[in-house]
Formats: C-alpha cells, sequence, structure tokens
C-alpha cells in the first residue's frame, strides 16, 4: 500500500479523537473462494444497511493490492470510483429503504503475498491473518472491528493439492465439484468483526481430542499441522484442553463452539491469532517434543495456546471499538495467560518464578519502550500504522493495568467483574473505559471505584512512573515514616503527567529478617505480612507505629505496580531480604539490586580498574543461595542470573554499550571462578531429571544445571581446565532431551571453546530437516558473545547458508534480530558496521515484508542515550533508512518517531 500523505506531504495520522461510528452496518458476509495459488477468486456478497445514526455518506470501502472484477447492488451493475484504495460507492439505498445486498467480484494473488497479511500460501498450503488491516487484502469491506457480521464462507479448491478446507464456525456441507474439486461450506453462529475472518486450505493432518463441558456438552478440539509434525502436537493438545477447562472453572466462561481448531504454519508474522474457531500458529508455538523443543519453548507453547484460547472469550466475544482500543483485548488476555500459567504451577515457588519471569521481560523490554520515541499510552492518541501499535506496552503494560484491579478489588471482586464486564458487552465493540467500568461497578466499595477517574490515567498516560521512597525511623516514637514521591517524565506529546493511582504492597521486616507485624498510624488494628497501601497524591507519607528499631521495609511486593522504585537500601539491607524476604519476588529483587548497584559501579569506574567487580559480601549471599536447601532450582538460578545488559543501559543516562558489556562479563567471569566448586555440585546434583517432563520444578532443575555447565566451562576458559569442556561436549552428545542439549551446546559456543564448532556442526547434522530446532542454531550463532568483532562477519557468512531465506520470519528473526536486538555487545561496533547491516537489513526487509521490517527499525529506539561514537553512527544509519523513497508506513512511523526523539 503506498504511503497516504497529506497537503504537506506528511502521512497521515489517524486519531482517537476522530473516531466516528460507522456510516454502514454489514450484517451478512457471503464468501466464496476459489483457490489457486495465482489467482484466487473472491466472490462477496453482504448485506449491508446504513446506520440511522451517522450523517449519509457515501459507502467507502477499504481495500489493499486487489483486482477488482464486478461490482452489483442488489443484483445490478452498480457505478462506483477508486480514491486511492477505497472502493467508493454514491446513491445507495436510504436508511428507510432498508437492507440492500452488494456484491463484489475480486482476485488477488496469494503466492506473491510476501507480507503475509490477507490470504498467503505457506508450504503449499493457503493461510489467512486478517488482523488488523488484513481482511481488506482479501476482499473490498469496512475493515474496522465495531462492523460486525454474520459469516458463511465456500471454499472451493483442488481435491489433492488441498483436502483439508477450513474456515471459522461449523462445517455445514462438504462434497465433490468436477475436474478434480471440491467444496467446503462453513457457517459462524457468531457475529464477528473482519479481522477474526480466516481460511485454511492445503495437505494437514489433526490430532483430535474430544472433550465434555461442565454443562455437560460436547466438544471437538483439533490441532492440525503437517504430516510428518503430528508427534509433535500433544502438549499444544494438553494446553488446550487446560485451557478450556480453566476459562471455564476461574471465570465461569465455556466454550461456546463445538468444534474449535489450531493450525500451525512456519511462515507466520507473529506468535499466532485467535481467529474464531480456528486460531492459525506459528510453529513454534505449536510443535514441541522432547528432542526437539527446549523447557522454555514447551512453556511458551502452554502460554500462547492459553492465550489465544482465551481470546474466544477477551476479544472475540467482546471486541475492539478501534484499534486504540487494543489493550482492552491484548492486556486483558496477556493477564489472562498469566494468571492460567501461574495457576497450572503446583507451588508458590512455581507461582513466583512465573512473576519474576513476567516482570523481567516488562522491565527489559517496555520500561525501555516507555523512556524511548516509541512510547505510547496504553490507550494510544493517534498512529500511522496500527502494526507498530503491537507492543509490549499494550500487551505487557496493559497486563499489569489489569492486574493493579484485581488488587485494588480483589481475585474474587475481579471475578465478579469480569462476570459483569462479559454480561454487559457480550457481543458488542467496546472501550477499554467500559471494561473498567465494568471492574469497577461490580465493586462499588473499592478503591478503584473511589478513584476510577484517576485510576484510568494508566490508559491515557504513556511513561513509567517513578516512586522516589525515603524512610525515617523516630526511635522517641518507635515510629518508622515512608515518604513516597511519584513522578513520571515526559513523552513524546505529553510534557507533563498528572499522579497515578498507585498499590503498593508492602510488608516490614526486622534487621534480622523477621517479618514485623504492621500498624499504621491513626489505625487500630494491626496487621501480619503483606499490606496494600493506595498512593494518589503527588507525595505522602505513611507512618508505622509500634517498633522498636528501623525496620527493613520490603516495599512493592510481588511488584504491584509498573513502576520504578528508587529507595536507598544499603548493602546490608539489601542483604537481609534476599536471604529472608518470605515475598519471593522482592527476595529476587534485592539480589537484582546488588548486582545493578555492582554493575554501576564498575562501569563507573572502568576507566581505573574493573576487577573485581563483584564484593565478597555479594559472592556470599549467591553462594548462600545455591546452598539453600529451601530453595527450588528455579529460583536459585533466577537469583544467580545478572540483570541483562539491556537493563543495565537503562539506568544509565549516557550508554557505552563495550562498557556494559565488558563489565557484566566480568561479573559473569567473576561468579564462575568464585563459585567453582558450588557450580561442580550444582552440576552434579541437579543434572538428572530422570523421565523427561517439562513441569516446573524438573525444567527448573535442567535450567540451573545448565547455567552451572555455562559457568564452569567460562571458568574453563581462563583457567585452561578441559575436563569440563570434555564433559559438556559428551553431555551434547547424550542428552535425552533438547534443554539439555542445548544447554550444552550453549555452554561451548558462549565460553568461545574450540569444541563448539564441532558440537555446532553435529547439531545441524542432527536437526536439518527440524526447521525449528535450525532456528536455534542460527541464532545461538547470530547472538553468541563477541570476541574481536567476529560476530558480524559469522552472521553475513550465516545469511549464505542455504539453509537461510530472509523471506521466512522465524528464520530471518533467528540471525538477523539475534544480532541486532539481542546481542549488543556485537552489534554496537565502534566502526559502526553493525548498524550499517541493520540498516541494510531494514530496506531489503521493507521491500518484503513490512511488519518484520518495522520490527526490526526499532532495535536502534534507544539511539540518543549512546555514548559517542556510536550515537551519530547510529542516527546515521537510521537517517539513511528514513531517506529511502517508498518506504512501508510501518517502517517509515518508526525510523521518523527515532529521529524526532532527538
Ligand atoms: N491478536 C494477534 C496479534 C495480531 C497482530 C497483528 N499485527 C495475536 C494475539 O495477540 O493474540
Ligand atoms: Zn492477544
Amino acid at each position: 500500500m503506498l504511503l497516504q500523505r497529506d497537503a504537506q506531504g506528511q502521512p497521515i495520522a489517524i486519531r482517537r479523537e476522530d473516531y466516528a461510528a460507522p456510516a454502514f452496518w454489514i450484517d451478512t458476509v457471503d464468501l466464496t473462494f476459489d483457490l489457486d495459488p495465482a489467482k484466487t477468486r473472491v466472490l462477496n456478497r453482504m448485506q449491508l444497511r446504513r446506520n440511522p445514526d451517522a450523517p449519509a455518506q457515501p459507502l467507502r470501502l477499504d481495500g489493499d493490492e486487489l483486482n477488482l472484477a464486478r461490482v452489483l447492488v442488489n443484483g445490478q451493475g452498480a457505478s462506483f470510483r477508486m480514491e486511492g484504495d477505497q472502493l467508493v460507492l454514491d446513491g445507495l439505498p436510504s436508511a428507510e429503504e432498508g437492507a440492500f445486498e452488494l456484491e463484489i467480484f475480486t482476485t488477488c494473488c496469494p503466492i506473491k503475498n510476501t507480507k503475509l497479511m490477507g490470504l498467503f500460501v505457506s508450504e503449499d498450503t493457503f493461510f489467512t491473518q486478517c488482523e488488523a488491516e488484513g481482511f481488506r487484502r482479501i476482499t473490498y469491506f469496512l475493515d474496522r472491528p465495531d462492523v460486525m457480521a454474520m459469516y458463511t464462507v465456500t471454499l472451493r479448491a483442488n481435491k489433492a493439492a488441498y483436502p483439508v478446507l477450513l474456515s471459522n464456525g461449523n462445517l455445514v456441507e462438504q462434497g465433490e465439484l468436477p475436474e478434480g474439486r471440491h467444496f467446503a461450506k462453513w457457517v459462524d453462529p457468531f457475529r464477528k468483526p473482519c479481522y477474526l475472518f480466516a481460511l485454511v486450505a492445503g495437505k494437514l493432518v489433526a490430532r483430535e481430542q474430544r472433550i465434555t463441558a461442565r454443562n455437560g456438552k460436547e466438544h471437538l478440539l483439533q490441532v492440525y499441522v503437517r504430516a510428518g509434525d503430528l508427534d509433535k502436537t500433544e502438549h499444544a493438545m494438553n494446553s488446550l484442553v487446560n485451557s478450556v477447562l480453566w476459562d471455564e472453572a476461574r471465570f465461569g466462561l465455556p466454550l461456546d463452539l463445538d468444534r474449535f481448531m489450531i493450525v500451525a504454519t512456519s511462515d507466520f508474522n507473529m506468535g499466532a491469532m485467535e481467529n474464531k474457531g480456528l486460531n492459525i500458529f506459528n510453529t513454534k508455538y505449536v510443535l514441541a517434543n522432547q528432542a526437539t523443543a527446549t523447557d522454555a519453548d514447551y512453556s511458551n507453547i502452554e502460554s500462547v495456546v492459553g492465550h489465544e484460547y482465551f481470546h474466544n472469550w477477551s476479544g472475540d466475544r467482546v471486541t475492539c471499538r478501534d484499534w486504540f482500543q487494543l489493550s482492552l483485548k491484548e492486556g486483558l488476555t496477556v493477564f489472562r495467560d498469566q494468571e492460567f500459567s501461574q495457576d497450572l504451577c503446583a507451588d508458590a515457588s512455581a507461582r513466583a518464578v512465573k512473576r519474576i519471569e513476567d516482570v523481567r521481560v516488562l522491565r527489559t523490554a517496555q520500561f525501555p519502550e516507555d523512556a524511548g520515541p516509541m512510547a505510547h499510552p496504553v490507550r494510544p492518541d493517534s498512529y500511522i500504522e496500527i502494526s507498530n501499535f503491537y507492543t509490549v506496552t499494550i500487551y505487557e503494560k496493559g497486563a499489569e493495568v489489569v492486574r493493579m484491579m484485581q488488587t485494588l478489588v480483589g481475585r474474587k471482586g475481579f471475578e465478579k467483574g469480569i462476570t459483569l464486564y462479559f454480561e454487559r458487552h457480550d457481543g458488542q465493540a467496546v472501550t477499554c473505559d467500559d471494561f473498567a467500568q465494568a471492574i469497577a461497578d461490580a465493586n462499588p466499595d473499592s478503591e478503584l471505584s473511589r478513584l476510577l477517574p484517576q485510576f484510568k490515567r494508566w490508559y491515557s498516560q504513556a511513561g513509567t512512573p517513578r516512586l522516589a521512597a525515603h524512610g525515617v525511623y523516630d526511635a522517641q516514637n518507635r515510629s518508622y515514616t515512608l515518604s513516597i514521591v511519584q513522578s513520571c517524565p515526559p513523552t513524546p506529546g505529553q510534557a507533563t503527567k498528572e499522579p497515578f493511582v498507585i498499590p503498593v504492597n508492602i510488608g516490614l521486616l526486622d534487621a534480622s529478617g523477621r517479618e514485623l507485624p504492621m500498624q499504621l498510624e491513626g489505625e487500630e488494628r494491626i496487621t501480619h505480612g503483606t499490606r496494600t497501601l493506595v498512593l494518589s497524591r503527588a507525595g505522602e507519607q505513611i507512618t508505622f507505629v509500634g517498633l522498636d528499631a528501623e525496620p527493613v521495609p520490603s516495599i512493592l511486593r510481588g511488584f504491584s505496580a509498573p513502576v520504578i522504585l528508587d529507595f536507598e537500601y544499603t548493602d546490608a539491607q539489601l542483604l537481609t531480604l534476599l536471604a529472608n524476604d518470605p515475598d519471593p519476588f522482592n527476595r529476587w529483587e534485592a539480589g537484582q539490586r546488588l548486582g545493578l548497584r555492582a554493575a554501576l559501579q564498575g562501569i563507573a569506574a572502568l576507566a581505573t580498574d574493573i576487577t573485581p567487580v563483584l564484593n565478597d559480601a555479594y559472592i556470599d549471599a549467591m553462594r548462600s543461595v545455591l546452598r539453600n536447601p529451601k530453595l527450588d532450582a528455579a529460583f536459585k538460578e533466577l537469583v544467580l542470573t545478572l540483570p541483562s545488559e539491556t537493563y543495565i543501559a537503562e539506568q544509565l543516562d549516557v550508554v557505552d554499550p563495550q562498557r556494559v558489556h565488558l563489565v557484566r562479563d566480568a561479573m559473569r567471569a567473576q561468579l564462575a571462578s568464585a563459585l567453582f566448586s558450588d557450580w561442580q555440585q550444582v552440576y552434579e546434583e541437579n543434572h538428572d531429571t530422570g523421565a523427561y517432563t517439562p513441569d516446573p520444578t524438573s525444567s527448573g532443575r535442567r535450567a540451573l544445571a545448565g547455567m552451572a555447565l555455562n559457568f564452569l566451562c567460562l571458568a574453563a576458559r581462563s583457567s585452561g581446565d578441559t575436563v569440563w569442556p570434555g564433559k559438556t561436549l559428551q553431555r551434547f552428545k547424550d542428552a535425552g532431551n533438547m534443554t539439555d542439549r542445548f544447554n550444552a551446546l550453549n555452554a561451548l559456543v558462549s565460553s568461545g571453546h574450540t569444541l563448539a564448532a564441532q558440537a555446532l556442526a553435529r547439531f545441524h547434522a542432527i536437526f536439518k530437516d527440524e526447521a525449528l530446532v535450525i532456528d536455534k542454531w542460527f541464532s545461538l550463532q547470530a547472538g553468541a558473545p563477541d570476541r574481536g568483532g567476529d560476530i558480524l562477519p559469522l552472521v553475513k557468512q550465516l545469511m549464505k547458508h542455504p539453509d537461510f531465506s530472509i523471506k521466512n520470519p522465524n528464520r530471518a528473526r533467528s540471525v538477523i534480530f539475534s544480532y541486532c536486538s539481542a546481542n549488543p555487545g556485537a552489534f554496537h561496533r565502534p566502526d559502526a558496521a553493525g548498524y550499517v547491516f541493520w540498516s541494510e537489513r531494514v530496506i531489503e526487509l521493507d521491500a518484503i515484508n513490512p511488519q518484520v521490517a518495522a520490527r526490526l527499525a526499532r532495535a536502534l529506539d534507544r539511539w540518543s542515550k549512546l555514548a559517542e561514537p556510536y550515537r551519530s553512527a547510529a542516527r546515521e544509519a537510521i537517517a539513511r533508512v528514513a531517506a529511502k523513497p517508498d518506504l512501508s508506513k510501518d517502517t517509515h512511523e518508526v525510523v521518523t518517531r527515532a529521529l524526532a526523539g532527538n
């Protein structure tokens, strides 16, 4: 689609404030497809009527890369005109004249569709992707989520080439046609917006399972894959069964369809898509067996299968009025999938591990977004290309906003709120305001209800709020006063911010680490354990009484709000929290604060001396964690993982990526050598996890054993020891599952050991026919630590490998993104060659697949924080991309926003 520009030549931004209801409603859609890769014919018969509440206007239908053959109104040839990509019809029947039929016949070319939006072909199979604005690439339509219609779909195709024909809803008819063709007719019993339309046609096989719901109704669940992949569908099916049961048990939301289908494709722009009754998935989030998938893959599959299934209510039954409300469905559904995964955990420790992992994503990806040129509120005010707004802010921060609502109304209150939301809005296209109102209305006595208009600033104000907290102990009054000042930095288009409503979960410990009872000044009651303080003013003081000594405050337990907490903890206080906090999140957080503090000191001191970065107290604390028999392996692995380079960089005003990398490397080397004997013991105790199951306990042990191997190989690098690298190679060869095998391979590759080459070659030879494993093989190499600038030449080499294809998004991500977005030490080169490579790839990808290109374009979002010479070189690279004529809207928006950032 060509970039639409205004009179000044600027691309047109769509604004939330300009929302107007559509001039027409579409009640029914009857689509007939004659599927052919080179020329698919689409006959679209719709029943429309004017919206009596909208001013009379012509009908403007969206289209993109379609060949229009015929337009009939009530069976008669109609006059129409094209305005840009829109098909415009005047003189249609008035509101009083009522409904009319519009018939549109178009063709499109799925085989040439490299954007993977609309109808495309992947490995000889037809797939669709319509969210957000892909349906207009299939037929002319009112391509907006508030236009909801009933769909009947007939698919016709060659039977030998496309034996399986699927669409949304129920299969009502199928049969043979002349010349080796056949057809299938599907009727979706629910009204839906066109972004939820889907079809699939090809040679596929299905794992099937029948389940009976609580109300006794039977449902058929199907997972469709290519013939050789059926042995990798058990986990996805189990995840789907668990999702169906969980949504009914936790929120009373049943499966509303006779048949629910998941289909996997290896060419997909994102993770998966929640089309009604016909979810389409990236193979990465479906296929798993112990030989090919890691524990992380298993866990991601569970989350994504859950996420798409939960959309069946939060997204499909109740959808978004417009795309500015995207977080209405995405934030809520991420929250729901996070809760699902936590509820499947057997114990509190595993739940905490999941929470820590989720917060880590938020802080390493969303906080930088909130501080960068693409910062936007959870409900944005404008966009040029909506595809650019499927962001960590909409998804992960949106989920935190929903989580805060749950914290403010309680778990039971939140369930009541969800029930009211679906009762009130079933079948509608609504807004974030409608959601918050329903949760508040179901809980009229809650703090959420009392503070609702102010709470909703989380939807309208971008940026990460900061809490500056300071504690003073008054020995005479035996009291402790915590002063908390909240602020939020300016973001593009928002210079000043009003105070947020911030639920702060807090506990107090004594110096020996015992939890103290809490009494607030002026209150009679004494509470035990965690208590929620609700902040709503710019500055607040909270006084705790009845304290014999200065307590150690454990603030923001469970990460109760998506904020940055500044509190001048002493090292001793952090060590107390790390050793004793009953809240596992803050226990982990104390370790992260200590690690971060050491890293920042190391970076500041780099000009003089960087070793040792870590002090003895920190090393001893880490040793105690490793040796603590009461802590789970998964939790230990999280504590021993240092803050990432990206997270460390975010704490600095000016970032020298090489310094950050060097210091973090030095810290890792120190952990490796200082804890050498502990790592050996950890490995011996955890490496045998018996018959493979991906449960949290055994996957935690595999993760910790993998970490131990990594440190042992790292230590061997400086000591010259050959025993552990040798053992690691053996482990790589003997491993009974992909997690152990890949961890061993990773240990050899990331320590740069000479044995890595033969292990990599062997890995490729074993898995050459497993695309998802070959992605791992590419990604591991492109993301490996840089030694003397060797990674960029390797990446260029990998792009010439016969298995590489830039057109396949998973493969492009495994090489190009692993280097540009996930390997800062190798990407930020003083000679700027990383940036030049990035700009070339963005431009190359933009011509093929703008969504993938625009994602890659974001790798340099934080360029203005970089130290010289990186800063100028990065700016130049972005400017080079921005200057390219005919750039897609997607990439154009990202790079121009980046340049406007400074
Ligand atoms: N709703 C889809 C994402 C669509 C992205 C379009 N560019 C998957 C999901 O969030 O569940
Ligand atoms: Zn989603």
